[in-house]
């Protein structure tokens, strides 16, 4: 019977499709500072590449994190409350989520969305039969696409999202406005948000954690023109762009970039991109807050800031918003 059940699972599709990748990558790199949409890092090599980005030494956002979490789940879980629909917005692997669930108090729903379908698909049939109290709900969508919220069959008491990893700083500061009035409509009146949002450090810290001796990070940006040439046939050659990333303390964010080594002429279908040698395409921002910036950005989106936990070097926040 469990098994019937869990292979009821589909996802409500709503991934980009092909045409609309071509045209994000053509338009970005026909920008005067060329630069390509971080979100199609995660396609199935990319969500490995990730995952083991999040083991190493130097990116100490995971590790720190969980630190938050174990250290203060009893209390996110009473002001969380009982009986909610649970949102997670880029789900993963949804590690994470686990000990979430482990410790809230009777969720009716959880609905993880993600962009990357064969891993959300595989993922959460795995959690339905772990977590059969649970209703799993699982969406494939782009974070911004407006999408229906499944309704769950027993009803919930609050919607609360999840946004941990501090992917919140992928986004400019427009956008991240944009994104956390998203999610304000999203759960509603007396709803919440439970978010991970990285924290201004030393320099060399951010430096190392985008800079890894393996070079992990360096293979999960090449990864992105593999992508775009496999699904959209183009014709970068990756021995000659490089893995360039920095902290840029003006604008308080990592930025990493894919520098051409030479001269050089890249095919998308009838589109040709010339690059001249040290050209950069832009590929990520990773922007880094201090605890009033982030209240600015999230009273301006509509939310009241009500804890944030941190660990004992103040590197990383989880905060707790409810909406006004
Ligand atoms: C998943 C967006 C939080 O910006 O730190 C890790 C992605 N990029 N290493 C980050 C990432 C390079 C990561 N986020």
């Amino acid at each position: 019977m469990m098994g019937q059940e869990s292979s009821d699972i589909t996802s409500r599709d709503l991934k980009p499709g092909r045409e609309r990748f071509l045209a994000e990558v053509v338009s970005g790199l026909r920008k005067p500072k060329k630069e390509l949409p971080s979100k199609y890092f995660y396609d199935e090599r990319g969500s490995h590449l990730f995952e083991r980005i999040c083991a190493l030494d130097e990116y100490y956002i995971p590790r720190t994190e969980t630190s938050i979490m174990k250290a203060h789940i009893e209390d996110m879980a009473e002001l969380i409350g009982p009986h909610v629909l649970l949102i997670e917005y880029g789900s993963g692997n949804c590690e994470k989520v686990r000990f979430l669930l482990d410790h809230l108090h009777d969720p009716v729903a959880y609905v993880p969305i993600d962009i990357c379908a064969e891993q959300l698909l595989y993922v959460t049939q795995e959690l339905a039969s772990e977590y059969p109290k649970v209703e799993v709900l699982p969406v494939c969508a782009d974070y911004m696409s407006s999408f229906e919220l499944p309704v769950p069959k027993r009803s919930s008491d609050r919607v609360v999202v999840y946004f941990p990893g501090s992917t919140i700083g992928n986004f400019d500061p427009v956008p991240a406005k944009h994104f956390l009035e998203h999610v304000a409509r999203v759960c509603g009146p007396n709803g919440a948000l439970l978010i991970g949002v990285d924290l201004k450090k030393d320099p060399a810290v951010l430096h190392r954690a985008y800079n890894d001796k393996e070079g992990v990070t360096a293979a999960f940006n090449l990864n992105l023109l593999q992508r775009i040439n496999r699904e959209l046939n183009c014709d970068f050659q990756l021995e000659w762009f490089q893995h360039y990333a920095f902290y840029n303390p003006w604008e308080s964010r990592i930025e990493m970039h894919l520098v051409s080594q030479r001269e050089q002429t890249v095919h998308l279908n009838e589109v040709t991109i010339s690059f001249s040698r040290g050209e950069s395409m832009w590929t990520e921002s990773s922007y880094k807050f201090n605890l009033d910036e982030f209240e600015q950005v999230a009273m301006a989106a509509g939310f009241k800031v009500e804890q944030v936990w941190m660990d004992e070097r103040h590197w990383f926040s989880v905060q707790y918003l409810v909406t006004t």
